[in-house]
Protein backbone atom coordinates (compact mmCIF):
# COMPACT_ATOMS: atom_id res chain seq x y z
CA UNK A 1 0.00 0.00 0.00
CA UNK A 2 1.46 3.67 -1.06
CA UNK A 3 1.53 5.83 2.30
CA UNK A 4 0.20 8.90 1.47
CA UNK A 5 0.74 11.55 4.24
CA UNK A 6 -0.48 15.10 4.77
CA UNK A 7 1.44 17.65 6.34
CA UNK A 8 -1.46 20.56 7.31
CA UNK A 9 -0.84 24.44 8.44
CA UNK A 10 -1.04 27.81 7.91
CA UNK A 11 2.11 28.31 6.63
CA UNK A 12 2.14 32.05 6.89
CA UNK A 13 5.22 31.95 5.90
CA UNK A 14 6.78 28.58 5.70
CA UNK A 15 9.77 28.31 8.19
CA UNK A 16 12.76 26.42 8.57
CA UNK A 17 10.92 24.60 10.96
CA UNK A 18 8.18 23.55 9.11
CA UNK A 19 10.52 22.85 6.39
CA UNK A 20 12.79 20.18 8.76
CA UNK A 21 9.06 18.63 9.43
CA UNK A 22 8.54 18.18 5.63
CA UNK A 23 11.92 16.77 4.87
CA UNK A 24 11.80 14.34 7.52
CA UNK A 25 8.56 13.07 6.73
CA UNK A 26 8.94 12.68 2.85
CA UNK A 27 11.86 10.51 4.19
CA UNK A 28 9.19 8.03 5.82
CA UNK A 29 6.27 8.00 3.74
CA UNK A 30 6.11 7.29 -0.20
CA UNK A 31 4.14 10.75 -0.84
CA UNK A 32 3.73 14.07 1.55
CA UNK A 33 1.27 16.83 0.43
CA UNK A 34 1.71 19.93 2.55
CA UNK A 35 -1.67 21.34 2.82
CA UNK A 36 -2.19 24.98 2.97
CA UNK A 37 -5.35 26.16 5.28
CA UNK A 38 -7.45 28.95 3.48
CA UNK A 39 -8.28 30.66 6.91
CA UNK A 40 -10.93 32.72 7.24
CA UNK A 41 -10.68 34.17 10.82
CA UNK A 42 -6.99 34.37 10.82
CA UNK A 43 -5.66 37.79 8.39
CA UNK A 44 -3.03 36.24 7.12
CA UNK A 45 0.23 37.86 5.65
CA UNK A 46 0.88 36.30 2.68
CA UNK A 47 -2.24 34.95 0.20
CA UNK A 48 -2.77 31.28 -0.04
CA UNK A 49 -1.48 31.71 -3.23
CA UNK A 50 1.56 33.07 -2.14
CA UNK A 51 2.02 30.70 0.50
CA UNK A 52 1.67 27.89 -1.86
CA UNK A 53 4.36 29.80 -4.46
CA UNK A 54 6.51 29.74 -1.62
CA UNK A 55 6.26 26.16 -0.27
CA UNK A 56 6.32 25.00 -3.89
CA UNK A 57 9.99 26.80 -4.41
CA UNK A 58 11.17 26.00 -0.78
CA UNK A 59 10.09 22.06 -1.44
CA UNK A 60 11.06 22.01 -4.91
CA UNK A 61 13.81 19.53 -4.48
CA UNK A 62 12.07 17.02 -2.54
CA UNK A 63 10.22 14.88 -5.50
CA UNK A 64 7.78 12.94 -3.55
CA UNK A 65 6.27 16.34 -2.00
CA UNK A 66 2.83 18.04 -3.73
CA UNK A 67 1.94 21.70 -2.29
CA UNK A 68 -1.65 22.15 -2.47
CA UNK A 69 -4.86 23.97 -0.19
CA UNK A 70 -8.09 23.25 1.57
CA UNK A 71 -10.65 24.61 2.90
CA UNK A 72 -12.91 23.24 5.35
CA UNK A 73 -12.08 20.17 7.77
CA UNK A 74 -8.66 18.73 7.94
CA UNK A 75 -10.43 14.81 7.67
CA UNK A 76 -12.26 15.89 5.11
CA UNK A 77 -9.59 17.10 2.69
CA UNK A 78 -7.20 14.05 3.90
CA UNK A 79 -9.88 10.89 3.08
CA UNK A 80 -10.60 13.11 -0.65
CA UNK A 81 -6.87 13.05 -1.12
CA UNK A 82 -7.22 8.91 0.09
CA UNK A 83 -4.36 9.77 2.69
CA UNK A 84 -3.31 7.49 5.68
CA UNK A 85 -1.49 9.42 8.02
CA UNK A 86 -1.50 13.24 9.09
CA UNK A 87 2.24 14.66 9.68
CA UNK A 88 2.17 17.47 12.86
CA UNK A 89 5.51 19.09 14.32
CA UNK A 90 5.72 19.02 18.51
CA UNK A 91 7.87 22.06 19.33
CA UNK A 92 7.36 22.89 23.16
CA UNK A 93 4.94 21.46 26.05
CA UNK A 94 2.60 24.14 24.77
CA UNK A 95 1.86 22.80 21.62
CA UNK A 96 0.86 18.92 23.15
CA UNK A 97 -2.48 20.49 24.71
CA UNK A 98 -3.87 21.61 21.46
CA UNK A 99 -2.25 18.91 19.08
CA UNK A 100 -4.05 16.61 21.15
CA UNK A 101 -6.99 17.75 20.84
CA UNK A 102 -7.07 17.96 17.23
CA UNK A 103 -5.60 14.64 17.10
CA UNK A 104 -8.27 13.31 19.37
CA UNK A 105 -11.01 14.60 16.98
CA UNK A 106 -9.48 13.85 14.16
CA UNK A 107 -9.31 10.06 15.08
CA UNK A 108 -12.92 10.64 15.81
CA UNK A 109 -14.55 11.83 12.53
CA UNK A 110 -11.56 9.44 10.88
CA UNK A 111 -10.99 6.66 12.82
CA UNK A 112 -8.30 5.09 9.73
CA UNK A 113 -6.46 8.29 9.74
CA UNK A 114 -3.56 8.36 12.23
CA UNK A 115 -1.58 11.27 13.16
CA UNK A 116 2.02 10.88 12.72
CA UNK A 117 3.93 13.53 15.85
CA UNK A 118 7.48 14.64 15.25
CA UNK A 119 9.75 16.48 17.83
CA UNK A 120 11.12 19.31 16.46
CA UNK A 121 14.74 19.42 15.74
CA UNK A 122 16.36 21.44 18.44
CA UNK A 123 18.16 24.33 15.52
CA UNK A 124 14.08 25.53 15.48
CA UNK A 125 12.28 24.57 18.28
CA UNK A 126 11.99 28.45 18.70
CA UNK A 127 10.60 28.95 15.31
CA UNK A 128 7.50 29.99 14.48
CA UNK A 129 5.69 31.69 11.44
CA UNK A 130 4.63 34.91 14.03
CA UNK A 131 8.41 35.33 15.45
CA UNK A 132 9.55 35.15 11.98
CA UNK A 133 7.13 38.13 11.19
CA UNK A 134 7.57 40.03 14.50
CA UNK A 135 11.59 40.22 13.63
CA UNK A 136 11.41 40.70 9.67
CA UNK A 137 9.23 43.42 10.57
CA UNK A 138 12.12 44.85 12.28
CA UNK A 139 14.54 44.60 9.51
CA UNK A 140 16.45 41.58 11.32
CA UNK A 141 18.56 39.20 9.25
CA UNK A 142 15.88 36.10 8.69
CA UNK A 143 17.98 34.36 6.08
CA UNK A 144 18.89 31.04 8.75
CA UNK A 145 15.56 30.67 9.86
CA UNK A 146 13.58 30.51 6.31
CA UNK A 147 13.95 29.64 3.19
CA UNK A 148 15.87 32.08 0.80
CA UNK A 149 12.62 32.47 -1.14
CA UNK A 150 10.69 33.58 1.93
CA UNK A 151 13.74 35.54 3.09
CA UNK A 152 13.31 37.77 -0.40
CA UNK A 153 9.06 37.76 -0.19
CA UNK A 154 9.52 39.13 3.56
CA UNK A 155 11.70 42.04 2.09
CA UNK A 156 9.52 42.99 -0.59
CA UNK A 157 6.35 42.92 2.19
CA UNK A 158 8.59 45.69 4.86
N1 LIG B 1 9.50 22.82 14.50
C1 LIG B 1 8.68 21.76 14.29
N2 LIG B 1 7.42 21.85 13.83
C2 LIG B 1 6.96 23.06 13.58
C3 LIG B 1 7.72 24.23 13.77
C4 LIG B 1 9.05 24.07 14.26
N3 LIG B 1 9.84 25.12 14.49
N4 LIG B 1 6.97 25.31 13.43
C5 LIG B 1 5.76 24.82 13.07
N5 LIG B 1 5.76 23.47 13.15
C6 LIG B 1 4.67 22.55 12.85
C7 LIG B 1 3.44 22.84 13.68
O1 LIG B 1 3.51 22.22 14.93
C8 LIG B 1 2.39 22.21 12.78
O2 LIG B 1 2.37 20.81 12.97
C9 LIG B 1 2.89 22.50 11.36
O3 LIG B 1 4.27 22.76 11.51
C10 LIG B 1 2.19 23.71 10.74
O4 LIG B 1 2.29 24.81 11.62
P1 LIG B 1 1.45 26.14 11.35
O5 LIG B 1 1.58 27.00 12.56
O6 LIG B 1 1.82 26.73 10.04
O7 LIG B 1 -0.05 25.63 11.16
P2 LIG B 1 -1.22 25.51 12.22
O8 LIG B 1 -0.77 24.76 13.44
O9 LIG B 1 -1.81 26.85 12.40
O10 LIG B 1 -2.26 24.56 11.41
C11 LIG B 1 -3.49 24.26 11.98
C12 LIG B 1 -4.40 23.55 10.98
C13 LIG B 1 -4.58 24.36 9.72
C14 LIG B 1 -3.79 22.22 10.59
C15 LIG B 1 -5.76 23.33 11.73
O11 LIG B 1 -6.27 24.57 12.13
C16 LIG B 1 -6.81 22.63 10.88
O12 LIG B 1 -6.71 21.45 10.63
N6 LIG B 1 -7.83 23.39 10.45
C17 LIG B 1 -8.90 22.88 9.59
C18 LIG B 1 -10.22 22.78 10.36
C19 LIG B 1 -10.26 21.46 11.11
O13 LIG B 1 -10.22 20.38 10.54
N7 LIG B 1 -10.35 21.54 12.46
C20 LIG B 1 -10.38 20.38 13.30
C21 LIG B 1 -8.98 19.88 13.65
S1 LIG B 1 -8.08 21.07 14.61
Amino acid sequence: MTSIAVCPGSFDPVTLGHLDIITRGASVFDKVIVAVLHNRNKQPMFTVEERVSLLCEATKDLKNVEVDSFNGLLIDYVKEKKANTIIRGLRAVSDFEYEMQAASINKKLGPEIETFFMMTNNHYSYLSSSIVKEVAKYNADVSDIVPDVVAEALKKKF
